[in-house]
């Protein structure tokens, strides 16, 4: 399964080439480099979710599961940590490929994807092309000032209509670049299928759909900036008293925040949650986004994917507990959350579980939209389906058919936008 592996060079080359050329392109500090803290590795001994759980107990972050082996990014003293747990733990080499491509792109072969200014560029012909159909508005800036949007998609995209709204937000983690593609792929095909195509016509006129197509632009030009891929996943804001940076966004939200050793309180940790809830200023922006389509007490927002890479799974809450139902979600919610999922898996080929089923979780934007919001909150995990780090780097080859791939899914999402219940049978009226 795993792709081959053609011309690379070394990590420990690649950090040399780090030091000499990181921070010139971002105005940062080359010393922001050392926040690199995590390398690969592959746990063997971790069959069954309680053990994959204490696995990402330490803080490290599991990456893929593949026959009882786990690849995961840790710290060193994650690593030490799991080996006196018994577990088996054998370091990877990380390889990145030389480029020879200018800063703050990706590889000449991987053209296909989108860095920032690309995917700006992309989203502004979009409105120029389609002005009846999409409008875009900044949210607010990531902590080194990168505008963070929410395209809204629908017919009057300027009026606030009273119809079911939809959020796809996408790259929480810097190192999932395909989710940008994703986001970029959705925006066209209901921008350019309008009108041919009587569903996504139907969905334009009667739904509210909005992107947020990243979340996460600094820490995604921070892995693309120096031509070979760092494998970062935090964003990239500094830990006071640390030197290491960053926050794991998808720990910072505010429902059961640090709870349940889902997450890390060490900043060199992948898993870092974050110095509190929505310290992260792109988790705010975005939460704050979300709270802003409470209108009349009522949050318009029904129903919701987070995007990331990779595993192919269709993933639901809670992500705090092994348990089917927990406070503010009880058996018909499950089997809501459960059906609608399925029904998205059968349409992709993902496999549908529950959150925990993989790890446990704490702080995610899953659980909170949920848990605080009432949205029907699901996380898409896209190609590959298993791999190394390597898996977060798929050629672009891939980008057309993995996102097309998801087109039906996030169809049948927002064709029960209204009343997601309506799935089991049961009405909305008077709810
Ligand atoms: O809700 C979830 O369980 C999210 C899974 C997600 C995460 O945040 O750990 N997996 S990922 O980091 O490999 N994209
Ligand atoms: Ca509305
Ligand atoms: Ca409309
Ligand atoms: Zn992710």
């Amino acid at each position: 399964m795993r792709r081959q592996r053609l011309s690379f060079v070394a990590a420990a080359v690649a950090t040399v080439v780090v030091v000499l050329s990181g921070g010139a392109a971002t105005g940062q500090p080359a010393a922001d480099d050392a926040g690199r803290a995590t390398a690969e590795y592959l746990v063997s001994g971790a069959r069954g979710t309680d053990a994959r759980t204490e696995v990402g107990g330490t803080g490290a972050v599991i990456n893929s599961i593949e026959h009882g082996m786990l690849n995961i990014t840790a710290t060193p003293g994650e690593a030490r940590d799991l080996r006196e747990l018994g577990y088996r733990v054998e370091r990877q080499e990380f390889r990145q490929r030389a480029s020879g491509r200018s800063a703050m792109d990706f590889p000449r072969k991987d053209s296909g994807f989108h860095n920032y200014d690309e995917m700006m560029a992309e989203i502004d012909k979009a409105v120029a092309d389609h002005p009846n159909l999409i409008s875009r508005q900044v949210i607010g800036q990531s902590y080194q000032g990168r505008d963070i949007l929410a395209v809204k998609i629908s017919d009057n995209p300027d009026a606030d209509e009273d119809e079911p709204e939809v959020l796809f937000t996408h790259q929480q983690h810097a190192r999932e670049h395909l989710t940008v593609e994703m986001a970029l792929y959705s925006m066209n095909l209901f921008t350019d299928s309008y009108g041919s195509d009587a569903k996504i016509t139907d969905m334009v006129d009667n739904r509210e759909i909005w992107i947020v197509p990243t979340m996460n632009p600094d820490g995604s030009e921070y892995d693309i900036e120096t031509g070979s891929y760092r494998g970062w996943r935090k964003n990239r804001q500094p830990n006071s008293g640390s030197r290491h940076v960053g926050t794991d966004m998808n720990r910072n939200w505010a429902y059961k925040w640090g709870c349940c050793h889902g997450s890390s309180g060490d900043p060199s940790s992948d898993a870092y949650r974050g110095s509190g809830p929505e310290s992260a200023p792109e988790v705010k922006l975005v939460a704050d986004f979300v709270r802003s389509r409470v209108v009349d007490g009522v949050q318009q927002i029904t129903a919701a994917i987070d995007f990331h890479t990779f595993s192919e799974l269709v993933l639901w809450p809670y992500g705090h507990t092994a348990d089917d139902t927990a406070p503010g979600l009880d058996a018909e919610d499950h089997k809501v959350f459960k059906t609608l999922g399925e029904q998205m898996a059968q349409t992709n080929g993902y496999t549908p579980e529950q959150a925990s089923d993989l790890y446990i979780t704490d702080g995610t934007i899953d659980d909170w939209l949920w848990g605080e919001q009432g949205i029907y909150s699901y996380t898409f995990e896209m190609f590959p389906g298993s791999g190394g780090l390597d898996g977060f780097y798929p050629d672009d080859e891939v980008i057309d058919r993995e996102t097309s791939r998801n087109k039906d899914a996030i169809l049948h999402l927002l064709s029960y936008a209204d009343c997601p219940p309506r799935v089991i049978g049961q009405s909305c009226d008077g709810a």
